[in-house]
């Protein structure tokens, strides 16, 4: 009984890791938070161009990356934690953590987004992918324009 109970315990506890991230100082969270945006940016980019026309449409290679951008867009919301407004260079706003309940919404939509965009690559079908990339750029906007700054603070 004692080892389900262990075996549960740490199950939930890798389960629940990347939401429970935790981080030694503000600037490792804020670098980590980065290194996520930067993955999403680059991969959601690659299908992004593919929707365009800018690169030929390979829907495999659309699924793998709409993939890899599913897994990292979880990853940011868990690094924007109490104190992490500063600590090395950032272009993340006071309202992030002013008006918590709008960011945590915003997060919420972008992740959706994603999601759907990741099951429209999966079924292969360019159309979808366009109306759903548009959807992903659309919630990307949605949160810079309310909570990035246009220049990094000094840290
Ligand atoms: C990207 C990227 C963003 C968004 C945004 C969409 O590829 O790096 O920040 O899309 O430009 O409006």
């Amino acid at each position: 009984m004692k080892k389900i109970a262990l075996a549960f315990a740490a199950t939930a506890t890798l389960l629940s890791l990347p939401a429970a991230a935790q981080f030694q100082k503000p600037e490792d969270a804020i670098k980590y938070r980065q290194a996520a945006f930067t993955l999403m940016g680059n991969h959601f980019g690659r299908v992004a161009a593919m929707a365009q026309g800018k690169v030929a449409f390979d829907a495999k290679v659309a699924a793998e990356n709409t993939g890899v951008l599913l897994t990292v867009s979880r990853l940011p919301a868990t690094a924007f934690g109490e104190g992490t407004d500063k600590g090395a260079p950032t272009r993340a706003k006071p309202e992030i953590w002013k008006d918590a309940a709008k960011f945590k919404a915003a997060a919420e939509k972008m992740t959706a987004e994603v999601a759907k965009l990741d099951t429209a690559a999966k079924s292969g079908n360019l159309d979808a992918i366009k109306a759903a990339v548009g959807g992903v750029g659309g919630s990307c906007k949605g949160c810079h324009d309310d909570f990035r700054a246009e220049r990094h603070s000094g840290g």
